[in-house]
């Protein structure tokens, strides 16, 4: 079928909960899509960076082929030989203590609150039902109810109540505004190394260190969630690396599997998962695997294909060459390792338009809020196909 075909049936039979760009695929390898037609593109947005390994990688794609013939899935009823392999190997490059494995992005931020929560009566000493978590303004940590309780976009939000009380909501990159918000009640502080869905929103240098030094001083769990900034997309394992502090729990989805399977964990530098007993908490899917094999392998690739050291090298020569684009249209080009956002003045029409234009000059990129386009390659890129994305990058916005 061709591409307004499909289209039409997808807008006839799905729910219209996104608004993507018109462009079917069907196809994908390395850095590489196709769409039905068989038209060529590069991918700019890497599935919101989950697919940092690249399409399709042909070694994660192994072992998944490999793994399925052998067990999927046992429940966690029963242990399976691949759970301790990853655990391990998780801990070991991530320097962690523990690991919960969940599935998606929002299940493992929602994992992360009822863990500090617990933790906050049990350990910190809260009186029961008054625990609060502080979170940023304009965060994104997922979908789910408790999560959309503290999101401050109002689409997001609006007519989904009744919500989950116990979030507090501070400017992003203020450290003052975290110690003035802390009360003995907080449990935990909850913040992305770098805010994505905001727009690349790089917090000022030192913001961590402090932030790390607040939580410390006033017993309060710093939860990282490095879902997105996680993983080498920023030019290190975790963000958290660029100021040299730990979490005290990080979470971390997406490129997990390297885009092949939903794969998610909640990573504890303290015995903070230790208040979680049996019964507690769970999943069906959760550390299945076929799952962890795949994890793994993701991981395992990252390193030995030196995809970490590549984001930050590729990211540093990409955000060089789109900051010497002139265009008066163009506000400021900020961005760390390989996620990198470009945000246009308003009166300049919206960043939509430019996504569409890109599309059609064979470059995939989404925008966010409007006015920015984020660029989050998969991290195999090379020198030769960011000159080809900036010369692309370059003639669309000279139009
Ligand atoms: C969508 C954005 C990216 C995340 C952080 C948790 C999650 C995400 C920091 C939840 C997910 C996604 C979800 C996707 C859009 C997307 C996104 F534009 F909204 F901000 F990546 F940039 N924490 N981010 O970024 O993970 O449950 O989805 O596995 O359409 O909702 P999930």
């Amino acid at each position: 079928m061709k591409t307004n075909e499909l289209i039409s049936l997808e807008d006839r039979f799905g729910a219209k909960t996104y608004n993507p760009l018109d462009v079917i695929l069907s196809k994908g390898e390395g850095i590489w899509v196709w769409d039905v037609e068989g038209k060529k593109y590069m991918d700019c947005l890497s599935a919101y960076s989950a697919v940092n390994q690249g399409h399709c990688h042909p070694k994660i794609h192994q072992v998944l082929v490999e793994q399925s013939k052998k067990l999927t899935l046992t429940s966690r009823a029963f242990r399976n030989n691949q759970l301790a392999f990853f655990y391990k190997e998780l801990c070991d490059l991530t320097q962690s203590h523990k690991v919960l494995p969940m599935n998606t992005g929002a299940e493992a931020v929602e994992t992360a609150i009822k863990t500090v929560r617990k933790w906050g009566y049990e350990i910190k000493g809260i009186p029961l039902d008054k625990a609060e978590i502080i979170v940023c303004d304009n965060n994104f940590h997922g979908r789910t109810i408790t999560i959309t309780s503290f999101s401050s976009d109002e689409n997001a939000r609006q007519n989904f109540g009744p919500f989950t009380p116990g979030f507090k909501s501070i400017p992003f990159g203020d450290t003052d505004a975290l110690e003035n918000a802390i009360t003995k009640n907080t449990a935990a502080f909850m913040v992305e190394p770098i805010q994505g869905e905001a727009g690349v929103i790089i917090p000022p240098d030192g913001y961590l260190k402090k932030v790390r030094e607040i939580c410390t001083k006033n017993n309060v769990v710093l939860i990282l969630d490095e879902i997105q900034t996680g993983l080498g997309r920023t030019g290190k394992l975790l963000a958290e690396e660029h100021e040299g502090i730990q979490s005290d729990l990080t979470l971390i989805g997406k490129a997990l599997s390297g885009g092949f399977y939903p794969v998610s964990a909640v990573l504890s530098n303290e015995a903070v998962l230790g208040v979680l007993n049996p019964g507690q908490h769970g999943s069906t899917f959760g550390g299945n695997p076929l799952a962890c094999a795949i994890a793994r392998k993701a991981l395992q690739v990252l390193m030995e294909e030196g995809l970490i050291e590549n984001a930050a090298s590729m990211g540093a020569y990409f955000l060089k060459g789109l900051r010497q684009i002139s265009n008066p249209q163009v506000k400021e080009v900020r961005g760390k390792g390989l996620m990198i956002g470009l945000e246009f003045h308003p009166q300049a029409g919206g960043a939509r338009l430019y996504c569409e234009k890109l599309k059609e000059n064979g470059l995939l990129c989404k925008e966010t809020h409007n006015h920015i386009i984020r660029f989050t390659p998969p991290l195999v890129i090379t020198k030769d196909q960011i000159e080809w994305a900036l010369e692309i990058i370059s003639n669309v916005l000279k139009i």
